[in-house]
């Protein structure tokens, strides 16, 4: 059975091109409820844990400096099939990839810097959700 909850960040690069209100209307418009959200900065230990299942990829090192190089928007979103429909929602990883009309065609700037974050299984959408919110910053 697809679970109902995922996981999503709003990149460095979206949040310092001022695409935070853009991208959640695009969010909410698909019918996405919010769950939990915080506007924060990782540090560079917490990105590379974040990551650590990229951590032999030839780009971790990369990805790390990124991730933690300004704020972020992280929230837990709740829909039927949320990982699966927010996945289509945001598009491919490359942006130059992705689908018309995805959150990374329209805001992403490469494959590096790519606006936004979703969760790829309902175990990890889990995982990720409990890294980042206490359950008492979690509101049905
Ligand atoms: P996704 O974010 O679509 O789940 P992923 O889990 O394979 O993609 O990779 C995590 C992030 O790492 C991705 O959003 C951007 C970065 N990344 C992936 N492949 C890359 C590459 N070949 N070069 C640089 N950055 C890459
Ligand atoms: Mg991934």
């Amino acid at each position: 059975m697809a679970g109902n909850r995922t996981f999503t960040m709003i990149k460095p690069d979206a949040v310092k091109a001022g695409h935070i209100g853009a991208i959640l209307k695009m969010m909410n418009d698909a019918g996405f409820k919010i769950i939990a959200m915080k506007y924060t900065k990782l540090s560079p230990e917490m990105a590379g844990k974040f990551y650590e299942v990229h951590k032999e990829r030839p780009f971790y090192g990369e990805l790390v400096e990124f991730m933690s190089s300004g704020p972020i928007v992280a929230a837990i979103l709740e829909k039927d099939n949320a990982v699966e429909d927010f996945r289509k929602l945001i598009g491919a990883t490359n942006p130059a990839e992705a689908a018309p009309g995805t959150i990374r065609k329209l805001f992403a700037k490469s494959l590096g810097e790519n606006a936004v974050h979703g969760a790829d299984s309902d175990e990890n959408a889990k995982i990720e959700g409990n890294f980042h919110f206490a359950g008492t910053e979690m509101f049905d």
